[in-house]
């Protein structure tokens, strides 16, 4: 693979590209990544980086399927952290309330739905700090109905104490979502009731546990090209990429605090998966929050640049989702399958 070199500046990618690009390596995954290295990437002519991704994506993956995991919020409202782009938090005031944990049965009742519709992956939230040990009780019950469906659990309950992790991973769990959510420098810019490192903390927990860590973030909350080059830099340079690799666009709610900022460049968010799925070329990439402010060209080049997996189904947590019909028409435009549990799992286990 030969890319034109422009300038002094593009041999910097070129060299960079065919570090990683097939028939250039030994095949396996970097993660020996610099915020340099991110940074070119995510500078890199648009067609170049494209392409680039593109041609990885294939390698590992077939292109034409798509992952469909369906979300659920198993507790609402009232939490004490306080994320500026989070609808959910006691610190803002969007016109979400404070609920209890949702039933057994309610659970139940969804999954089944989401099973239904053709979700291969049920995903449970709860807006906690982290979870005390008698939710730990109900959520782990709510992790083995899921299971007993013939469905993969994720679940995404904030920091977890020593132990947590092992008795989620012995009720079942597959996945569990904890995002870095941004770069480490501009963090501090968005929540301060915990840090980074308390992030990356849990994610240990989550890997010693033996449970598939899914971790990404969210673009569009004013923070820089070179911020989001560093949140991958960050992800890539984990002791295991993470599974799964959640993008998310920020869903800008009314009575947070980023309620009102200027929406991001969806190329912006493109170029972000594109460098994703080059640094961490067998991670499941996740077009995730900001879906129904997107046309579909737009999500054509998500896909293109190697988002792999969606969420599906007409609510996200608190916020709205494209409506199922409307993620049917859109993959049948693009001649897209909703991937198979197994072929998913072929992926999964073929990492490292
Ligand atoms: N409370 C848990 C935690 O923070 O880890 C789990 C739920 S939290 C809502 C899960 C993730 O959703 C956040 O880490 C963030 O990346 C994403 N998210 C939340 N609100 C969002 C918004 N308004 N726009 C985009 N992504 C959002
Ligand atoms: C993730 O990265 N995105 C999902 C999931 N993990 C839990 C959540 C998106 C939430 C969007 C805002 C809302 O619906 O409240
Ligand atoms: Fe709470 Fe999670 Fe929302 Fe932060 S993102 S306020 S931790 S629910």
């Amino acid at each position: 693979m030969v890319f034109p070199v422009r300038s002094i500046a593009d041999m910097t990618i070129q060299n960079i590209l065919s570090a990683i690009l097939p028939g250039n390596t030994d095949g396996t995954v970097r993660h020996d990544w610099t915020e340099t290295d991110a940074r070119a990437l995510m500078d890199a002519p648009f067609n170049d980086l494209i392409h680039a991704a593109q041609t990885l994506h294939r390698q590992h993956f077939d292109a034409n399927e798509v992952q469909v995991s369906t979300l659920l919020s198993i507790k609402t409202g009232g939490c004490p952290e306080d994320c500026a782009y989070c609808s959910q938090s006691a610190h803002n005031e969007a016109d979400v309330g404070a609920d209890k944990l949702m039933s057994l049965d309610a659970v139940r009742a969804a999954a089944l739905r989401a099973k239904d519709a053709g979700a291969t992956r049920f995903c449970m939230g709860a807006a906690w700090r982290g979870p005390k040990e008698r939710d730990l009780d109900a959520v782990c019950d709510m992790i083995a109905e899921v299971k007993s469906l013939g469905m993969e659990s994720c679940v995404t309950l904030g920091l977890l104490d020593d132990g947590q992790a092992d008795r989620l991973k012995d009720a079942g769990l597959d996945y569990y979502n904890h995002n870095i959510d941004t770069s480490e420098t501009f963090y501090e810019e968005i929540i301060s009731t915990r840090s980074f490192a308390d992030r990356l903390d849990t994610l240990a927990r989550v890997r010693d546990a033996g449970i598939n860590v899914c971790c990404g973030g969210i673009v569009g909350m004013g923070e820089t090209r070179a911020d989001r080059a560093d949140m991958l830099q960050a992800l890539a340079t984990l002791p295991d990429h993470p599974k799964s690799v959640p993008l998310n666009m920020l869903v800008a709610v009314p009575g947070t605090p980023l309620a009102d900022i200027d929406p991001l460049d969806p190329l912006e968010l493109i170029r972000a998966i594109a460098t994703a799925r080059l640094m961490m070329p067998k991670s499941m990439v996740r077009l995730s929050a900001g879906r129904l402010e997107m046309d579909a060209a737009t999500q054509a080049l998500c896909f293109l640049a190697g988002a792999n997996s969606i969420f599906y189904g007409d609510t996200l947590l608190t916020t709205g989702n494209p409506a199922q019909h409307t993620d049917k028409a859109l993959f049948d435009k693009l001649g897209v399958r909703p991937m198979p549990a197994e072929n998913h799992a072929d992926a999964v286990t073929a990492t490292e």
